[in-house]
């Protein structure tokens, strides 16, 4: 999910190409508005912590960008685009140690597990909102 941050900053482009470009299929996608409710089921591992109502306040205050992308290991390769939470801690190379400066505006979420972005998927999308094709590098790719 691109948040708040990275589609106001216009970032939605650089973001999604990252992703493209290492050979991911992008399945879904759609720009919406997420509600308290939404951020709060996506963030419900974080209730109770000191920044809760910070990041719910952060990801509802603009429209985000939802996807879902297909690939071997798919999870973990997007843990790894993305880069570690802090910006700072993150490695150059990743989303968020390139575009981003701090850890309140990090610019993207990830999934962090497989049995989390089943959860999440279904936060997001329904379905017959979720395509299936064929890549034209796939063979290239894998
Ligand atoms: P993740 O996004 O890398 O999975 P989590 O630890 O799951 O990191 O935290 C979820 C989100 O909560 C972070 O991406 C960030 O936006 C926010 N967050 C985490 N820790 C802090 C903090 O100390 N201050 C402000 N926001 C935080
Ligand atoms: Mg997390």
């Amino acid at each position: 999910m691109i948040k708040p941050d990275g589609v106001v900053r216009g970032l939605i482009g650089e973001i999604i190409s990252r992703l493209e470009r290492k050979g991911l299929k992008i399945v879904a996608l759609k720009m919406i508005k997420i509600d308290r409710k939404k951020a709060e089921k996506l963030y419900e591992q974080h209730k109770g912590k000191d920044f809760f109502k910070e990041l719910i306040d952060y990801v509802t205050s603009a429209p985000v960008v939802v996807m879902i992308v297909e690939g071997r290991d798919a999870t973990k390769v997007v843990r790894k685009i993305i880069g570690k939470t802090d910006p700072i801690e993150a490695e150059p190379g990743t989303i968020r140690f390139d575009l981003a400066m701090t850890i309140g505006k990090n610019i993207i979420h990830a999934a962090d597990s497989k049995e989390r972005a089943d959860i999440e998927m279904k936060l997001f999308f329904n379905d017959n909102e979720i395509m299936n094709y064929k890549r034209v590098d796939e063979n290239w790719i894998y």
